[in-house]
């Protein structure tokens, strides 16, 4: 442990001319042995600093005290290692997946990789479930997924309204419903229809509302499309399918979380529904990544910019959060922000979010044809 202890300069006004007044000061002196004896440390993992506060030029004295604290931080890391070496360093690699984001340099280059990757998907019907706490944005991903394809703001999905009770929150969405994915045809420019689906859910809320059963049955293909399950599922009902096709089964699960319910700490009852819903969703054997939404609204740079996601500390706060809580895999996780009220369609945006959609397509396709037995 080492206690950064500030505001030196205040004590010994004299130490922006010379930081070697600093060690001569009595005043100083006094200040470290009274900070050591309260937080029981020794002596020298004390480290005083003075702050830049308002200053427009850096200052030598500031400057080397900081470096000084930084590298007594350094050496006590080094020594703690040396008598621990089965500790190992190993760089996580989340910083790295910004240079896996697709990436083009036109709209052309942009049409290509679309066509690439969603014609294999004309003729074949792949469905693909979203699943959440409430107002977490999957009906957003949905319009966001269908802007990105069409460079154009799209809102097919998300309902517009304002929620007057932010505590014990209602969904919005109240049935299960699919969305088809379109996309723009490169040869003529119009738009074209996928073979696949995205599924839209209500979200999970404190009471009543979507329940983890619900979720199995529209998994095993049992729930048509637009059936109003915020009063429940019941298998005795006319329109529940007894006998689903192989097509009407969910190829690949997305868990939606919210950055800023992530930061706040979820209710204990999200908690257990979550963590159900994913060992359900494990035991059915349905692939699922994790979408981690609304990354603007715990990062100041990120609210104007879409740029170096994966360097935000916040950011990665809520991603460690996630895999701790509830044991995801980084590799799962897909930091994105939705298209809210933006006017156009943005590079930065789609990047992150054709990111997650592609690793969908991917991960779907495969459960696809490890069904059909092709694998
Ligand atoms: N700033 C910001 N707002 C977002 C983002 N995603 C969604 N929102 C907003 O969050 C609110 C909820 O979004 P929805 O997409 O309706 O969330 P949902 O999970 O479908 O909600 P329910 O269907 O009620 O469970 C809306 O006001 C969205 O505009 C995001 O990435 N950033
Ligand atoms: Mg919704």
């Amino acid at each position: 442990m080492v206690v950064i202890a500030t505001k030196f300069d205040k004590l010994c006004p004299k130490i922006s001319e010379n930081v070697a007044h600093l060690f001569k000061s009595p005043k100083a002196k006094k200040a470290v042995d009274a900070i050591a004896g309260f937080h029981g440390v020794n002596k020298n993992q004390v480290l005083p600093v003075v702050n830049y506060t308002d200053e427009e030029e850096g200052l030598d004295a500031k400057d080397q005290l900081a470096l000084k604290a930084l590298n007594r931080i350094y050496q006590l890391i080094e020594g703690y290692l040396t008598h621990h070496p089965d500790i190992k360093f190993v760089p996580d690699g989340w910083k790295d997946r910004e240079d896996a984001l697709p990436v083009w340099k036109d709209d052309v280059e942009k049409g290509n990789q679309l066509s690439e990757k969603l014609t294999p998907f004309d003729d074949r019907n792949l469905r693909i479930l979203l699943v959440g706490p409430v107002d977490s944005g999957k009906s957003s991903f949905i319009d966001s997924v269908q802007s990105a394809l069409r460079s154009k703001i799209t809102a097919d999905a998300s309902i517009r309204f304002a929620r007057t009770t932010p505590e014990n929150l209602s969904s919005t969405t109240e049935k299960f419903k699919l969305f088809p994915v379109d996309y723009v045809d490169n040869d003529t420019g119009l738009l074209r229809r996928s073979g696949i689906r995205l599924g839209d859910t209500p979200g999970f809320q404190e009471q009543d509302g979507i329940k983890e059963d619900h979720v199995k049955f529209i998994i095993s293909g049992n729930v048509p499309d637009c059936y109003k399950i915020i009063n429940g599922i019941q298998d005795t009902q006319d329109d529940f399918q007894r006998n689903p096709l192989p097509g009407d089964k969910i190829h690949c699960v997305c868990f939606v979380f919210d950055c800023e319910k992530v930061q706040k700490g979820f209710t204990e009852s999200i908690k257990t529904s979550m963590k159900r819903l994913q060992q359900m969703i494990v035991e059915q054997g349905c692939p699922h990544i994790v979408l981690l939404t609304k990354c603007d609204k715990v990062s100041n740079s990120l609210k104007t910019g879409r740029r170096r996601i994966f360097d935000d500390g916040n950011v990665r706060g809520c991603k460690d959060r996630l895999m701790t809580e509830f044991y995801f895999k980084q590799q799962q996780i897909y930091p994105i922000i939705n298209y809210d009220d933006q006017n156009d369609v943005d590079k930065h945006t789609d990047r992150l979010i054709l990111a997650a959609f592609f690793k969908i397509l991917e991960l779907g396709k495969n459960h696809m044809e490890r069904a059909d037995g092709q694998v």
